[in-house]
């Protein structure tokens, strides 16, 4: 009996140290996959971007951002610059309201998408025109509660 019951006692033994081996295994993997998401997660929590100044991109075209304010009808700014050529506009509403980014002016008249929660409305313009533009929120009645601004091009 003595030696049965020993012999039990050892096979639970690895198995409590297998079953522990494969949660740490688990364990770690999961660690890898939330960083490695939290890596391609993007923006979100990053704060202010400042003064929403233009940058490049590695796909092409100047990146302005004009993110939704975090309450109320209006954006983080009410004007902004861009250099005449290829200008991507992107608008991130932290919002649960739906909001969208839109540009006019100029025969120019491009909506991004309506996004709320975080999402990011894009315009994507190939070879916009030196002048001075309106960016909007075309959602209606926004753009007449005062979310609008000025984007100037040069
Ligand atoms: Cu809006």
């Amino acid at each position: 009996m003595a030696p049965t019951a020993t012999r039990v006692a050892n096979v639970l033994g690895v198995v409590t140290y297998t079953n522990r081996i494969i949660r740490g295994r688990w364990i770690a993997g999961a660690a890898v996959v939330a960083v490695l998401a939290g890596a391609c997660g993007g923006g979100g929590s990053s704060g202010s971007s400042g003064g929403g100044g233009g940058g490049s991109v590695s796909g092409g075209g100047q990146v302005v951002e004009i993110d939704v304010a975090s309450s109320g009808f209006a954006y983080d700014e009410t004007t902004a610059t861009a250099t005449a050529g290829h200008v991507v506009i992107k608008s991130m509403n932290p919002q649960g309201a739906g909001h969208d980014i839109s540009l006019k002016g100029n025969g120019v008249d491009e909506h991004g998408e309506v996004v709320q929660d975080g999402g990011v409305s894009t315009i994507d313009i190939p070879d916009l025109k030196a002048g001075t533009y309106e960016f909007y929120c075309s959602v209606p009645g926004h753009e007449a509660a005062g979310m609008k601004g000025t984007l100037t091009v040069s």
